[in-house]
């Protein structure tokens, strides 16, 4: 699915975030930035070791927060590493921090005229972020950006799953 927000696109696609050929892929990353499971683990492995020489150098990332490295061997030039937050209950601001993390992602590619860039769906997999509640906030933010700014001209969803893509597109008819 895809939709046109002035001159730019947002589009919503199953798929591997580590094969995506926007300029910057951003990962689900943890605070310490030194790597894990999913999103995180697969970037890692298929960017090789000079993506995790430069997490080491950064030295972390605060929940809501965003940095960037280089791709390494990925076809994106920039890997964009942010920190969602641990879903709880819902009532520990999980919302806000969840929108920043997607909000600082977007400044940041902004900052380097970074003009694609590719996200997973942030927090639903290991910090258990319920997925339609995610999805909300992921579009509302990215719909907001594109709204607000003319700079980025693709934002892509690279969801991992036939169910994780149905609840993006059924959220994003909502939303438009
Ligand atoms: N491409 C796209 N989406 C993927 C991929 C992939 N290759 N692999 C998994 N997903 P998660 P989080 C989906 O757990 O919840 C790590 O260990 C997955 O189905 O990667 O933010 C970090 O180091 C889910 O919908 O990230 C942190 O400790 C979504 O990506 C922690 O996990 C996010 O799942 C971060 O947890």
């Amino acid at each position: 699915m895809e939709i046109r927000i002035n001159k730019s696109t947002l589009s919503l696609v199953e798929g591997d975030i580590t094969r995506q050929d926007t300029e910057a892929i951003v990962n689900a990353a943890n605070k310490s930035l030194l790597g894990g499971g999913g999103v995180d683990g697969a970037i890692h492995r298929a960017g090789g070791p000079k993506i995790l020489e430069e997490c080491i150098k950064i030295g972390g990332c605060e929940t809501g927060e965003a940095v960037i490295t280089t791709g390494g061997n990925l076809k994106a030039k920039y890997v964009i590493h942010t920190v969602g937050p641990v879903y709880r209950d819902g009532i520990h601001n999980e919302s806000r921090f969840l929108e920043n993390a997607y909000k600082n992602c977007l400044r940041l590619a902004s900052s380097k005229g970074i003009k694609s860039i590719a996200f997973p769906s942030i927090s639903t997999g290991a910090y258990r972020y319920p997925l339609a509640k995610a999805a909300e906030i992921a579009l509302k933010t990215a719909l907001d950006y594109l709204r607000e700014h003319t700079d980025i001209e693709l934002i892509r969803f690279v969801l991992f799953g036939s169910t994780a893509l149905e609840t993006y597109k059924e959220k994003l008819k909502e939303l438009i």
